[in-house]
């Protein structure tokens, strides 16, 4: 949400959450998985620019399997303002930077500094690291926090939520 938590984390911390409920959280991949098993629940994602344009996108269907199965992302059912730059990663196990499990030769979460559930690699990185605004001049190494059907692959956007119920 403000830059100052660090979302480049690693497998370890993903799995079991980090941060303040209020500000920079991650619930944690065993507790988000423990949570979509068992019934149907739907995922709210809603964003916001640094003119504080806020859209959202929300799917109808969501799960994240075990960490057996690498916390593989299910959703589908998009509907919203922001467009749909999530059912791209439809099917992919989760990544971090020490646990490459995406489709690309490279190591996305590295390249793109983030842990997401990268294919090749991605649409959406709400993890990344964090860039004010537009990245064309910037001299950050990755694209930062990216909803591509919104502001594109070189915006970085100020605020994300993921809500599930
Ligand atoms: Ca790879």
């Amino acid at each position: 949400m403000d830059g100052t938590g660090i979302f480049y984390r690693d497998w370890d911390d993903y799995k079991k959450g980090f941060g303040k409920p209020d500000k920079n959280y991650w619930l944690g991949n065993d507790i988000i998985h423990q949570l979509t098993a068992n019934r149907n629940h739907e995922l709210l994602i809603v964003i916001r620019d640094f003119d504080d344009t806020v859209r959202y996108a929300r799917y109808g269907t969501f799960s994240v399997g075990s960490e057996k199965e690498k916390y593989k992302l299910n959703v589908t059912g998009y509907s919203g303002n922001a467009g749909d730059s999530l059912t791209f990663h439809n099917g992919s196990q989760f990544s971090t930077h020490d646990q490459d499990n995406d489709s690309d030769i490279k190591t996305c979460a590295v390249f793109y500094k983030g842990a997401w559930w990268y294919k090749n690699c991605l649409q959406s990185n709400l993890n990344a690291e964090y860039i004010s605004g537009g990245t064309e001049n910037s001299t950050a190494d990755s694209y930062g926090v990216v909803w591509q059907s919104w502001r594109g692959y070189r915006y970085s956007l100020k605020s994300t939520v993921m809500m599930v119920r």
